[in-house]
């Protein structure tokens, strides 16, 4: 569905990027891969560009790819949720699919079922979680997610402890309404890592168990990986997620083919006037596949069903790329498409790409790695014409092990760049340059000379 060619700003809405038909949209939910279709519902205002009066919106998918509108889920119609259906996951109970989530006001946690995935119909037993556990003075109590183990349910609901620091709060039910509290697998530092977790996520993958959480007032996305014993979860490592700056509340699921695929909110970053005059404001990431890397880190990378996507295809030869000299990618150009590079930087200081706007070349994003830093970063000081954009630079540390090439991958759709580096390192960003004629990337090295060994582009296709 496009957007009704009088509203400006059509040049910044994505097309291969899930989004709404209009209105605001923020945090992915009820994620879960059903009899064969994969569901995505999420945080949605259809009314206007703003956070308000939020429901679940709801799209469908064969491939992860392509996504069909369907009508709303859940709506704040009951006491326990008057004043919002906030965030939550859907699990499998026995055939009913089943959405654990908060209800506002104040935070209680609620489900409703369905028979085909299309009527939604909330428990009498709500809400499920009346309360945060007594005794505890908690900062938030919110985004239950739920997996099964043996005979039981369990949950952990974000929250965080007056004066200490965010935590998940773990919970266990036979039958996902009677809920008994456990205890807080994990308690963070305020100072270090937020005061108030939402959207946490916990799940186990391959022989570890994985963390992730949205701390407030972080903005970002930490996550942990470590072991659980006896309802408590020990972190050995730590890393974040994407540190572009507007990627957010990501929600993961396992599919039936065992992958673990997730999805973050990738918000605005520009005034809430220039999306409400647009008609839409938020997107989310493309579906990124996770595992584990053998030293116990997070791995990211784009599902491969994106590849159908592709259509003009370039390749250029590996080459030297001198100190100010320039390699453009032709035959790459536009708003949508999706490039691969294989540097080895050599003695080049800096080496990266720049995302020239084609109609106007002072328009350039610059996705830069410096060796001297040991960062890859995202400039978007000279992004955009627009005074009101936010303008700043983004950086991520990455360093390579000797020998290693740089492997950037890059995700160009209107305002949405998404950038991955060696599968484990990602930088999300959001570009509004003024006028149409899109971006054409253009690679670069400084002071000393890198090698190109591989360079690939697409021109990607929209998906409605
Ligand atoms: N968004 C939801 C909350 C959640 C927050 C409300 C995170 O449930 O904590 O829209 O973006």
């Amino acid at each position: 569905m496009s957007q009704p060619q009088t509203r400006p700003y059509t040049e910044h809405r994505p097309a291969y990027h899930f989004l709404p038909p209009a209105g605001w949209m923020n945090d992915p939910n009820g994620l879960i891969h059903f009899r064969g279709e994969y569901h995505l519902f999420y945080q949605h205002n259809p009314e206007s560009a703003v956070p308000r009066n939020i429901v679940w919106g709801h799209a469908v998918s064969k491939d992860l790819v392509h996504w069909k509108h369907l009508p709303i889920a859940l709506r704040p119609d009951k006491p326990y949720d008057k004043d919002g259906v906030w965030t939550g996951c859907m699990v499998d109970d026995g055939g009913v699919p089943t959405a654990v989530y908060t209800g506002v006001h104040p935070e209680v946690q609620c489900i409703a079922t369905s028979k085909d995935m299309m009527s939604w119909e909330k428990a009498p037993e709500n809400p499920v979680i009346a309360a945060p556990p007594p005794g505890l003075q908690v900062t938030g109590f919110r985004d239950p997610y739920v997996w099964r183990s043996r005979d039981w349910w369990y949950a952990v609901v974000g929250s965080g402890i007056q004066d200490v620091g965010g935590t998940i709060l773990l919970y266990r039910s036979r039958d996902l309404r009677r809920w008994e509290y456990l205890e807080p697998a994990l308690v963070g530092e305020k100072a270090k890592t937020g005061e108030m977790w939402e959207c946490p996520n916990f799940f186990q993958l391959g022989r570890k168990w994985v963390l992730w959480t949205s701390p407030v007032p972080l903005g970002r996305v930490l996550y942990f990986v470590g072991t659980f014993r006896n309802h408590r979860f020990t972190p050995e490592y730590q890393g974040e997620m994407d540190l572009g700056g507007c990627f957010y509340a990501p929600q993961g699921f396992r599919d039936a083919r065992g992958r673990r695929i997730l999805f973050g909110w990738l918000w605005e970053t520009r005034p809430e006037k220039m999306s409400v005059e647009a008609g839409w404001a938020g997107v989310q990431s493309l579906p990124r596949q996770v595992s584990l890397s053998p030293e116990g880190r997070l791995l990211f990378k784009p599902v491969a069903e994106l590849s159908r996507l592709r259509r003009e295809h370039v390749n250029l030869p590996a080459q030297l790329l001198r100190s100010g000299e320039e390699v453009v990618v032709k035959g790459i150009a536009g708003d949508c498409w999706e490039m691969f590079a294989e540097i080895h930087p050599q003695e080049a200081q800096k080496c990266g790409i720049r995302i020239v706007h084609t109609a106007d070349e002072a328009q350039v994003t610059t996705v830069l790695f410096s060796q001297a830093n040991g960062t890859l970063s995202v400039d978007r000081s000279h992004s955009s014409r627009y005074e009101e954009v936010a303008r700043d630079v983004r950086s991520a540390p990455l360093s390579l092990k000797d020998g290693e090439p740089l492997r950037l991958r890059l995700f160009v759709d209107h305002s949405v760049l998404e950038v991955y580096a060696n599968e484990h390192t990602c930088l999300t960003s959001r570009i509004y340059p003024q006028g149409t004629g899109g971006y054409q990337p253009h690679l670069f090295a400084e002071e000393g000379t890198a090698r190109l060994m591989r360079i690939e582009g697409w021109i990607l296709d929209a998906i409605w």
